[in-house]
Order: C-alpha cells, then sequence, then structure tokens
C-alpha cells in the first residue's frame, strides 16, 4: 500500500489515532488528525504529534476535510456512518479502520478474537498458551494496545494475537484471520448500531475473509453464533458449555474431548462463561500451533484479569467483588449466576442503551439490594425497582459505603458490577474499578 505523499486523514485522537498518524507520518504521508473535541482537551501526547509535523484540526468535524483526503483512517469509537464519513464514501474517499491499515502490514499469521463478552480473558489466556508453547507473541487490539503499533517494532512475533470489538471490524476489507474465534453474541453498544441484526453482522465480519485452510472457533451453545456459522468458508470447530466446567467440541481434529476435559480441570476461574473462553483459548491456541503442554501450562497459571470478576478483600465476612468490566447486561448476568450466597449490587453509569429489565429473574434470586450511581441510576431504579430495594448513591465511595451497610451479614457478596459504560464519572472502567477498590480499602481502616 502506498503512503507516501498521500493526504491522510486519521479520526479520533485516541490511543489508536496517535498510532496511526505516527505509523503514517513514518511512511511519508502527510497526515492530519480530527478529533471533535475542543482545542484546550488536548493532552502532552497530542502535542508531541503536532511537533512531529501532524496536522491537528480540532472541534466540530469538517466536510471538506474530509472529502478531500485521499484516505480516511477512523478510530474505533467514531461510528463510520457519520456524516462527513458518508460524504467522503460518497466522493470514492476509501474509509478503513486502523486494523486493516495493520494488516496490510502484517505477514505473520493472525489470530483475532472478537465477542460480546469474555474477549479480553481469552485473547490475554490465548496469548499466553502461545508464549507457553514457545513462541514470540504480539497481543493487542481493543485490548488497548494498538496492532498499527507492533508494524513499526523492530522485534517481530512469529504470531500476532488480537483482540476486536465490532466497532474494529465495521473498517475492516481485506483483514485476514488465519483462526478467529466468535465467543458469543448478547446484546450490547445498541446506542451505536441500528438494532441487534446490524451487531451480529459486525461480529460476523470477522470470518470475511477466511479461506478453507484458516480455522473459525465458534461457541455452539449460542444460537445467534450458531446461525453465523452457516455462511462460514474455513474450517469450523465448535465448543459448547455443559455444566460448570464441561465443554464438548465438536470436532476432534485439533484435541480430542478427553484431553480438553484434562485441560479444563486444570483451570481455576469460576463460572461456565470462564470455561467457554478457556475452551475457546484453548482451541485457537492449538489450531495456531500451540502445543498441548504449553496449552495446559497457562491454563495452570491463569489467575484471570483485573475488574473482571475480581476478588478484593473481605471484611467482616461480606466478600468484595470488582467487575467493572462489565459494562452490558449479559456479563452482570453472568457475574450474578456465579454467586450462591445474596449479592447487594453496585449498578450504574452511562446506559448504552440497555434493557436492564432482563436481569429481573437474576435480580430476584441472587440479590438483596441494589445500589444505583451514575446517569442512568433512575432507569435502572424504573425497569428493577419493583422487584428488590434500589438505594441511590453520589459517588463511589457512597455507593460502596451503604452497599456495605446493607450486606450487613457475614456470607454476603458487594458486587460492582454495573451494566453500563463508566464515561460519565470515570475515563474508563479501569478508573472506575480502581475506585471501587479505594473505597473498599478505606472501609477497611
Ligand atoms: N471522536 C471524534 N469524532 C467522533 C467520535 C469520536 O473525533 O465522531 C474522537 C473522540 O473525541 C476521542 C476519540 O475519537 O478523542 C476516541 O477514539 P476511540 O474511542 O476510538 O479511542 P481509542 O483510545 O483509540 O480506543 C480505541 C477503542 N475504543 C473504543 O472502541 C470506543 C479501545 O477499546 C481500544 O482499546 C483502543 O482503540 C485500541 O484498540 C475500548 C472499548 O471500550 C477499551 N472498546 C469497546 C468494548 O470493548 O466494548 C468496543
Amino acid at each position: 500500500m502506498e503512503l507516501e505523499n498521500k493526504n491522510i486523514l486519521v479520526v479520533g485522537l485516541g490511543v489508536t489515532g496517535i498510532a496511526t498518524a505516527q505509523f503514517l507520518i513514518n511512511r511519508g504521508a502527510s497526515v492530519t488528525v480530527a478529533d471533535r473535541k475542543k482545542e484546550q482537551e488536548t493532552d502532552s501526547e497530542e502535542l508531541l504529534i503536532r511537533e512531529s509535523g501532524i496536522r491537528m484540526e480540532p472541534g466540530p468535524h469538517r466536510i471538506e476535510t474530509f472529502e478531500n483526503a485521499d484516505l480516511i483512517v477512523v478510530s474505533p469509537g467514531v461510528p463510520h456512518t457519520i456524516e462527513p464519513v458518508i460524504k467522503a464514501k460518497e466522493r470514492g474517499v476509501p474509509v478503513i479502520g486502523e486494523i486493516e491499515l495493520a494488516s496490510k502490514f502484517i505477514t505473520e499469521p493472525i489470530v483475532a478474537v472478537t465477542g460480546t463478552n469474555g474477549k479480553t480473558t481469552t485473547t490475554t489466556l490465548l496469548g499466553k498458551m502461545l508464549e507457553d508453547s514457545g513462541l514470540k507473541v504480539f497481543v493487542g487490539g481493543n485490548i488497548g494496545n494498538p496492532l498499527i503499533a507492533y508494524v513499526d517494532e523492530e522485534e517481530k512475533a512469529e504470531i500476532v494475537v488480537i483482540e476486536v470489538s465490532s466497532f474494529q471490524l465495521d473498517t475492516i476489507d481485506a483483514f485476514r484471520a488465519n483462526v478467529a474465534v466468535l465467543l458469543n453474541i448478547t446484546e450490547d453498544h445498541m446506542d451505536r448500531y441500528s438494532d441487534m441484526d446490524a451487531y451480529r453482522k459486525s461480529k460476523a465480519r470477522i470470518f470475511k475473509n477466511q479461506q478453507y485452510n484458516d480455522t473459525a472457533v465458534l461457541n455452539g451453545s449460542d444460537s445467534v453464533v450458531r446461525s453465523l456459522s452457516r455462511d462460514i468458508l474455513s474450517k469450523k470447530v465448535f465448543f459448547s458449555s455443559k455444566e460448570e466446567k464441561g465443554v464438548a467440541i465438536s470436532d476432534e481434529n485439533i484435541i480430542s474431548q478427553e484431553n480438553m476435559s484434562r485441560l479444563l480441570e486444570d483451570f481455576k476461574l469460576p463460572g461456565k462463561h470462564n470455561a467457554e473462553n478457556a475452551a475457546a483459548a484453548s482451541l485457537a491456541a492449538l489450531a495456531a500451533g500451540g502445543t498441548f503442554e504449553g496449552v495446559r501450562t497457562a491454563l495452570r497459571k491463569f489467575k484471570g484479569l483485573s475488574h473482571r470478576l475480581e476478588y478484593i478483600d473481605t471484611l467482616n465476612g461480606v466478600d468484595f467483588f470488582d467487575d467493572s468490566k462489565a459494562t452490558n447486561v449479559d456479563s452482570v448476568a453472568k457475574a450474578l449466576e456465579t454467586f450462591e450466597k445474596p449479592v447487594v449490587l453496585i449498578m450504574g453509569g452511562r446506559n448504552k442503551g440497555s434493557k436492564f429489565h432482563t436481569l429481573r429473574n437474576l435480580i430476584e434470586r441472587h440479590t438483596k439490594k441494589l445500589i444505583v450511581i451514575g446517569e442512568a441510576k433512575e432507569d435502572i431504579k424504573a425497569e428493577l425497582g419493583d422487584i428488590k430495594p434500589v438505594e441511590t448513591a453520589t459517588t463511589m465511595e457512597d455507593a460502596v459505603f451503604k452497599a456495605y451497610n446493607a450486606a450487613a451479614k457475614p456470607g454476603d457478596i458487594v458486587l460492582l458490577s454495573p451494566a453500563c459504560a463508566s464515561f460519565d464519572m470515570y475515563n474508563s472502567y479501569t478508573q472506575r474499578g480502581e475506585a471501587f477498590c479505594r473505597a473498599v480499602a478505606k472501609l477497611l481502616l
């Protein structure tokens, strides 16, 4: 792909935009970065960008800038349906995402993981399985480490493992995953997609350019995933969860059923959803050249990731769990299903168009009280307030304090599992989880 002297517009100045702009400038392109943020909000990294000869265009997007570009690279957080992008496409300007751009410069095999929930856990575990199999691995993508940054890295990997979101899949064209994993599809991002069908189609794009000799790893217990599988060209292998840790596989060419069961016996994380993630990662790792021993070692060592059903501490018999990454109703459902004991649930944040009422049965069965925070508090109260007591909190500290008081009995659980994005109160779910941990630590003082 020829980039030298091309007039390229990068839209969005987050981690993706910064890495993309740097990559393009290194290849002699003339780069403009447009971000609808106001100029005074720019930080030091963005100033650095400007010093390297990249033109900045902050504030409302200017249609002429989009129409006059030779190529537009949009960040994942920028919908490809915004007016300036549509207008530019009408003029014949190619519009791609960073994953597509990066993949044009990557010759190593690519293993890609998508799904509504469990992507980061599965991607991380998969990376470790391949590393423990003796391979040099790059792990990145939606996990927070843009794929484009890998292209200019001096030390090359033997295999590239990426987490890809639906937003990133929306803007691929020729991107091909040698092994592609689809974990599950449940409702999410309804503030960005017109309906579930649009979201499903976006997720299915992970298989778009796969060939007969590639592999698709699919969740056979998920009816939506199963229905999408008909159109896939590559070798398909399904994993289907049974009871707590049991996972059935559809094709024993990669690993026998008996060996898969042996692998999962060594895996410590709770819940059926985690067994599915582990099975998916194992199948993908083995399909990508990992060894049985490598997979087994990684499964044995894996302790889970921060802010995903993470045990934090115990105070007077009340256990505190941080599940700040649960930004949709399905992940809250998975969290509640893992607890036998009564839960005081802290929910809320920025509503992504979620149907909180779909949690009614689980809330009824597993919780004793809800503490609601953030912009979505009234929506949650309206949809769930008739089944369990709901108390409003103003800050995370207030929420944790109220939740602990409500828990009261040894054996109770305080769980932060918000079902919402964090951006109304924090910059990220990580920051929100850290605020929860700080508030718990304060209680313990
Ligand atoms: N912006 C515009 N115009 C618009 C919309 C946004 O200029 O119309 C600007 C915003 O002002 C902002 C910038 O775009 O400054 C943000 O871009 P971005 O949201 O793409 O931010 P990045 O920092 O590049 O992060 C993205 C992913 N963000 C999203 O998908 C929303 C990160 O995933 C990802 O880790 C990173 O690229 C590296 O690949 C985050 C995420 O929440 C963690 N992902 C969703 C999820 O996992 O559910 C999909």
